[in-house]
């Protein structure tokens, strides 16, 4: 049972980080992924701010568990996350982010980012970047865990499954992959494009432990957390988290258009109104 002061305190730093993406997506001049953004936000901050041995001040720390963006077009996300956990600087990230030079890059580059564990924005390879971590740390007998996230719409790349097949081969216990089952892609709903249930049950298929839970449930998200099967068990754990894009914020929630875009003074206003709607706090 996860414990209430905790799910509430992360309930609010996921609140701060929905108005933190919002408030980049009014300042940036391009545009921002802020669908998938604030589907993932609820799970970035149970992983970043709860479940996952991180720590700002000792990055190199080989001890630390690993986290790979799969769905890399989220960085922003990502960055945020781990800024409100002390590993960057948010006003740093929105002043820079997007630029020519800019570590904050529309997508995450490890070289320009220390503290990004993996470079990514090419769908359907941050999975077989995670195996390979997972092998090595299995290998080597290291205890730490590698987690993955993914985007569902990311798994209708073949080498996702490859990398899948290879995980529970090679009995990944220490392996995490967490989808954002959002039902949405960039330009449709995934189940019009491509037939996608039943979706956990081909995670199963392919050996893996599988947990479904919704994803903006801060409670089954720290549950989820907190009940892993050791790094030891025998099969690497994928968490199919059921979310919804754009979620906050009303116009944007379900809306394919709100993949990526950016906010007029006016949507700027009203996304930050729905949020606090939707939070029960005052605008
Ligand atoms: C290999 C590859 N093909 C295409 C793209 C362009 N692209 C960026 S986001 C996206 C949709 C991804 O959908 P999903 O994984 O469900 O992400 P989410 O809806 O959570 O943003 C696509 C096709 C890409 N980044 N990489």
């Amino acid at each position: 049972m996860a414990d209430k002061q905790e799910v509430q305190r992360l309930t609010d730093l996921a609140y701060e980080m929905r108005k933190k993406l919002i408030n980049l997506c009014g300042v940036y001049e391009g545009s921002v992924h802020i669908g998938g953004d604030l589907s993932m936000t609820d799970l970035l901050i149970g992983l970043f701010h709860h479940g996952m041995n991180v720590d700002p001040n000792n990055i190199a720390n080989p001890k630390r568990d690993r986290f790979i963006l799969s769905k890399g077009h989220g960085a922003v996300c990502m960055y945020i996350a781990m800024a409100m956990r002390g590993f960057f600087d948010y006003d740093e990230i929105v002043r820079t982010y997007g630029k020519l030079d800019s570590a904050y890059g529309m997508h995450p580059c490890k070289v320009q980012l220390p503290g990004v564990e993996c470079s990514s924005g090419s769908l359907g390879q941050g999975l077989a970047m995670a195996v390979g971590m997972a092998i090595s740390a299995k290998v080597h007998k290291e205890s730490h865990r590698v987690f993955c996230m993914l985007g569902d719409g990311e798994t209708c790349e073949g080498s996702v499954w490859e990398a899948a097949m290879s995980a529970s081969s090679y009995k990944l216990g220490n392996l995490v992959a967490v989808i954002d089952r959002n039902k949405q892609m960039m330009c449709s709903y995934t189940e019009e494009l491509m037939n996608m249930e039943p979706y956990a049950d081909k995670w199963k298929a392919f050996g893996w432990n599988v947990v479904e839970i919704d994803g903006h449930d801060m409670n089954a998200i720290v549950d989820v957390l907190d009940n892993l099967p050791p790094t030891s068990s025998m099969r690497p754990t994928a968490i199919v988290a059921h979310t919804t894009k754009g979620k906050g914020v009303d116009f944007m929630e379900k809306v394919i258009g709100w993949h990526a875009g950016s906010l007029n003074q006016e949507d700027f206003q009203q996304a930050l109104k729905d949020l606090a709607k939707n939070y029960g706090k005052e605008a």
